[in-house]
């Protein structure tokens, strides 16, 4: 058995690494060791710029003063609180301001520790809606293709990743999937809203015809597609979804949580597009991702539905033992301030015009088979390497790391995100670094 004493502090092997490659990254790691604003530093001196803002969550940047100050006042005050039949404050405080945010209707928040969990509760509590409200066949949930939710049993059955499903049995049933709408024959290089593929929505239309609507509890979407690659929806998809599910008594879930605070210039998706989902899934910037926590917003209507019984009898049997957790909620507090005092909820939309410009500037580019862009989101697909998917645009990760640039990748597309706060003349060298890079992959 190893113990601290006998471990050596650069032995790596227990670490289990998250989706990572880990025995590449052991035999040569990448690591961080500091943070500030729009930069890291490696542990051999570095300073990289963030491209990803993390993993779409450090939407203020890093090391925020306020963010920093908050945690640290909140662990010293009232580290923990039950989170079952005991409250606090600030947890209360944060609702609240959410729910200012939040798009009109959305009324009541539940809070979790991750998006995944947060996906799982509005799962949950759609399911549990319909039985509430004496409609219980309704037990289906449709998600979509290459859709991401997290990766816990319910996300990964509604979500259509395959390597994320493939090894996990026979995951959740009843749920069926609507097709993707990423069509690079017909859309490449679009920028913003692509034209072609409102229609699609209409699959949902023959979803129903199968199964019938009085099946169908809910249909779960991530407004942009972030994980899988940065897949915009077309002009009227959603507000046709929205329609079609309002029509049939199908709730409406967003899975906001990487297109929520302010990722597309607005301070949710659900904005940008004009389409109000009745539940919306949010975690990562809601506190800048320094501390775990995730938020799920539903409408009165949803909550209202389960206020009923005697008023002794716990409502609905859910929750986790960090839910609303005080230095959580302080973070969140904290984060909420910054993204107002700095107007970074809407910065992104002042941005995207420069940051279009800059990505579609890298057309032509060798193996840059299509680019997409909205807010401060942006993707470069490449052309894969015959026989070897991911392995060029992982070169690419790598190359921009040792050039002081983090972006992602997923299969052979490079996804960015940078920090809200990302000045111009970072967005200049984001491209500029991407711009050699490409010049120079196999
Ligand atoms: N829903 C969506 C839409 C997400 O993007 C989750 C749920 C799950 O959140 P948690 O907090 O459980 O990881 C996510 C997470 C990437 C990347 O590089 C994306 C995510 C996480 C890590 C990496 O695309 N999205």
């Amino acid at each position: 058995m190893s113990t601290s004493s006998n471990v050596a502090p650069n032995d790596l092997s227990a670490f289990w690494m998250p989706f990572t490659a880990n025995r590449q990254f052991k035999k040569s790691p990448r690591m961080f060791v500091a943070a500030k604003d729009m930069h890291y530093t490696t542990s051999d001196g570095r300073q990289v710029l963030d491209g990803t803002a993390g993993l779409w969550c450090v939407n203020a940047g890093h090391a925020r003063p306020k963010i920093v100050e908050a945690i640290a006042n909140q662990a010293a005050e009232l580290d923990y609180a039950p989170a079952f039949q005991m409250g606090h404050p600030k947890a209360f405080e944060l609702a609240n301001r959410l729910v200012d945010l939040a798009p009109e209707g959305l009324d009541h928040v539940l809070f979790t520790n991750s998006g995944s969990e947060s996906v799982d509760t509005a799962l949950k509590v759609a399911l549990a809606y319909h039985r509430v409200k004496g409609d219980g066949s309704r037990f289906r949930l449709i998600g979509r293709e290459r859709g991401y939710h997290g990766v816990n049993f319910g996300g990964i059955s509604v979500g259509g990743i395959v390597p994320n499903r493939k090894m996990f049995g026979t995951l959740l049933t009843g749920v069926d999937h609507l097709p993707h709408t990423h069509n690079l024959a017909k859309n490449a290089f679009s920028r913003g809203e692509p034209e072609h593929g409102a229609d699609l929505a209409d699959e949902l239309e023959r979803i129903v015809g199968l199964h019938d609507a009085s099946t169908i509890a809910a249909v779960i979407v991530e407004p942009v597609a972030g994980s899988t690659g940065v897949l915009i929806p077309p002009p009227g998809y959603l507000k046709r979804l929205r329609e079609i599910t309002k029509k049939h008594g199908i709730l409406l879930i967003f899975d906001e949580v990487i297109t929520g605070y302010g990722r597309l210039g607005t301070p949710f998706g659900a904005d940008y597009f004009g389409v109000t989902p009745d539940i919306m899934v949010t975690a990562k910037g809601l506190t800048n991702g320094v501390i775990p926590m995730g938020a799920v917003f539903v409408s009165k209507d949803i909550h209202d539905a389960f206020m009923t019984g005697p008023e002794h009898v716990i409502e609905f049997f859910h929750g986790y033992t960090y839910s609303g957790n005080p230095i959580a909620s302080a973070a969140g507090l904290a984060t909420l301030e910054t993204y107002k005092e700095e107007g970074l909820l809407t910065r992104g939309a002042g941005l995207a015009k420069v940051w279009e410009d800059g990505l579609h500037s890298l057309k032509g580019l060798p193996h840059v088979i299509d680019i997409r862009n909205i807010g401060l989101v942006g993707a470069i697909e490449l052309q894969l390497i015959d026989g070897q998917p991911t392995k060029r645009a992982f070169s690419a990760f790598l190359k921009a790391f040792e050039q002081g640039l983090l972006i992602r990748t997923t299969g052979d597309i490079i996804a960015l995100s940078p920090p809200l706060i990302i000045s111009e003349s970072q967005i200049d060298q984001i491209i500029s670094t991407l711009s050699g890079i490409l010049k120079t992959l196999e």
